[in-house]
């Protein structure tokens, strides 16, 4: 047999078993479960891994945080007289609060990075409510992990996440209450969390299936640990609008090494106010440094 024989054969065989398994396949439920089985069944990655870290700038004057007013909760007032807006915080041109994770990509070993499995951690993530008031404002947990919720304040407040993939769910929690633990069963970027007692409680849960992401501090700053070797698209969102902003870039990742992903958000809000539209398409692009 010749090698051109050979290559016709294996596709020929590779095409028969296609078709004999979309045919067994049948309807599209069963072969979401067949591909959900495909994929627990996955390996964890092992080898070396690098980092993605970078620095998320905001062009332009940011919008001024406005004081809140809880009147309508005496209680807030008193612990927190200062409370105030908290959807733009920008400290020297840096923006807080932005999630960054590995969006999409390949390993170098070849395979999606969807491909691999990650084992769900077992330690929780704590989101508090503080002064009325998210703490943290933005938090990304995973797949199943639990999200332990605390209440510090001497008031009631009712945690109530409004999901699009995901189970809504609301919960009232009183003066005292134990915490409430729950988790999201479904990768979703990123689920609205409000407070049904206080309207100006707002946080964001990012939910992945691995752990590839961050969460910039106040210096703008993140670092995403852990990452195998490959070339992936990291997004970057933040709040605002009905389902937020992202952006995404293209970054080589080395075994042991670090590759940079800055982000820019901000300035193209404020020129969309100029008159010249044909302007807007050229600041879109993301600048890069
Ligand atoms: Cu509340």
């Amino acid at each position: 047999m010749n090698k051109q024989t050979k290559v016709w054969l294996v596709l020929s065989i590779a095409l028969s078993l296609l078709a004999l398994g979309s045919a067994c396949g049948g309807g599209t439920s069963t072969n979401k479960e067949a591909t959900s089985t495909t994929a627990s069944a996955e390996a964890p990655y092992s080898g070396p891994t690098g980092t993605v870290t970078g620095v998320i700038s905001y062009n332009g004057t940011p919008p001024a945080p406005k004081k809140i007013d809880t009147t309508a909760d005496p209680v807030c007032g008193q612990k927190n007289p200062n409370l105030s807006t908290d959807d733009t915080i920008v400290k020297d041109g840096k923006l807080a609060n932005t999630f960054v994770y590995i969006k999409d990509g390949t390993v170098q070993a070849g395979k999606k990075i969807a491909e691999y499995s990650w084992p769900t951690p077992t330690s929780e993530v704590q989101l508090d409510q503080n002064g009325c008031h998210y703490a943290p404002h933005v938090l990304g947990v995973m797949v199943n992990q639990k999200l332990k919720i605390t209440n510090s304040d001497a008031t009631q407040h009712n945690i109530h996440p409004t999901p699009k993939l995901n189970q809504e769910w609301n919960q009232t929690q009183a003066n005292g209450a134990p915490p409430i633990e729950r988790a999201f069963n479904r990768a979703e970027v990123l689920i609205p969390v409000k407070c049904n007692q206080h309207p100006w409680m707002k946080a964001y849960i990012g939910v992945l299936k691995h752990p590839l992401f961050a969460v910039s501090s106040d210096t703008g700053a993140f670092e995403i640990k852990g990452v195998p070797p490959g070339t992936y698209t990291v997004a970057a969102w933040r709040e605002g609008g009905a389902t937020g902003e992202e952006k995404t870039m293209q970054v080589t990742v080395p075994a042991n090494g670090s590759a940079k992903a800055d982000f820019a958000f901000g300035g193209a809000a404020t020129s969309s106010t100029k008159p010249s539209l044909q302007m807007m398409p050229a600041l879109e692009i993301p600048v890069r440094h």
